[in-house]
């Protein structure tokens, strides 16, 4: 059912679930004797701190993207893509994969190595980098969605985290179980001590190796493996929310936004396949499609799986994808073509 819409007298939209409201209702006696509540009014308020902040990253790694292809060292541009790769796996196979979506278990080794690879991407720690997914999957596009879609590129690539979030996000949010995480002692620890480890492993350490382990500048160094190298990063994660919000077939689901997105799926390691990870949350490899060249994620996970450190890999079954894509898809899955249509 499409979202209702409702305008306050500042002419502000807001949008609820409609069924949502109806539980809510339900169970609310209240209402039943009282008027509905005037929707809260949105006033956009910027975050100066963070504007300032990622305007100054953004020119740096520009001047690091220069660095890297005139003065650096080799090992330092090989140094800035393995850190690029290692963090990208910390933010797919860890915060997204295996603790946003519990796709697949891990034992504590292959935990506590996706907890370094996610303090060096600096996404914010596990818990908040999975609380804010979860609310995403659950009210996608609304105004409960952190980085919703619908109020355009810039908003759902980088614009959500240089303003105050909108109170839907907050109050959605408060219903979101988080308890799985919560009992985990090493997404707990990095939130414990996260404003010391993020600090270290994202810019502190990527600049010193380079320096102390093959003789790199200083300056080469901080702007290539720490401001263009993280920067980068960040961009490539935020195509997920922009481009792939927007660009793209959408094979299994043509009623939502979310598709599919092979560039973005390349830079990304693998999570570009969005529209059927918003169909099928719960598959570890995010995507239908077993090709590793555009999902290096899975290729990790698979690789651990064989040394047992990751089990219990939830996937869906051909013939309910088959279903799907029959019922809802726009008629670009295969199936389409195997069909007897004609
Ligand atoms: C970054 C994150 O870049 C990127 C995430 C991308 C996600 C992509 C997903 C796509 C799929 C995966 C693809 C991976 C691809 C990877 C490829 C790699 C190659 N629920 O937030 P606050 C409450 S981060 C419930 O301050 P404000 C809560 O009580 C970049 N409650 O809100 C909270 O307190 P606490 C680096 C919630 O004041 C309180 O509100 N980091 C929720 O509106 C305050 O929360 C930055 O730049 C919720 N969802 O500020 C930091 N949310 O946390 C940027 C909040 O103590 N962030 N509450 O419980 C900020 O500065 C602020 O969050 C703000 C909003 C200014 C944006
Ligand atoms: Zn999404
Ligand atoms: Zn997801």
């Amino acid at each position: 059912m499409a979202p209702s819409t409702a305008s306050t007298p500042t002419g502000v939209l807001f949008e609820d679930d409609p069924v949502e409201q109806l539980e809510a209702r339900l169970h609310n006696d209240h209402e039943q004797i009282s008027p509905p509540k005037p929707a809260k009014e949105y006033r956009r308020r910027l975050v100066w701190r963070n504007i300032i902040l990622f305007v100054y990253l953004h020119l740096a790694a520009l001047y690091g993207a220069y660095l890297a292809l005139t003065s650096a060292k080799l090992l330092t541009d090989i140094w800035a893509f393995l850190l690029y790769q290692a963090t990208g796996l910390g933010i797919t196979a860890g915060a997204h994969r295996l603790w946003a979506h519990r796709s697949y278990k891990a034992k504590w080794p292959l935990r506590v190595i996706l907890v370094i690879f996610n303090t060096i991407a600096f996404q914010n720690h596990v818990y908040e980098w999975a609380r804010d997914h979860r609310v995403h999957h659950k009210y996608t596009e609304t105004n409960a969605d952190p980085h919703n879609a619908k109020r355009g590129f810039f908003f759902s690539h980088i614009g959500w985290l240089l303003c105050r979030k909108h109170p839907d996000v907050i109050e959605k949010g408060k219903g979101i179980d988080m308890s799985d995480l919560e009992q985990d002692p090493i997404v707990v620890f990095q939130r414990k001590y996260y404003l010391i480890l993020m600090p270290l492993f994202c810019f502190i350490i990527p600049t010193v190796v380079p320096v102390y382990c093959w003789g790199e500048t200083w300056i080469n160094a901080w702007f290539i493996a720490a401001m263009f190298r993280y920067t980068f990063t960040l961009n490539m994660t935020w195509l997920v929310n922009s481009a792939a919000h927007m660009w793209g077939d959408r094979p299994y689901d043509k009623y939502i936004n979310p598709s599919e997105n092979k560039g973005v799926s390349m830079m990304a390691l693998g999570e570009g396949w969005h529209n059927y990870h918003h169909v099928f949350p719960w598959d570890y490899k995010t995507s239908e499609l077993g090709d590793y060249s555009a999902n290096t994620t899975t290729a990790f996970i698979d690789f651990f799986s064989k040394l047992g450190w990751a089990y219990d890999l939830k996937t869906v079954s051909p013939e309910m994808i088959k279903k799907r894509a029959e019922r809802t898809g726009d008629g670009s899955h295969p199936v389409w073509g195997w069909g007897d249509k004609d």
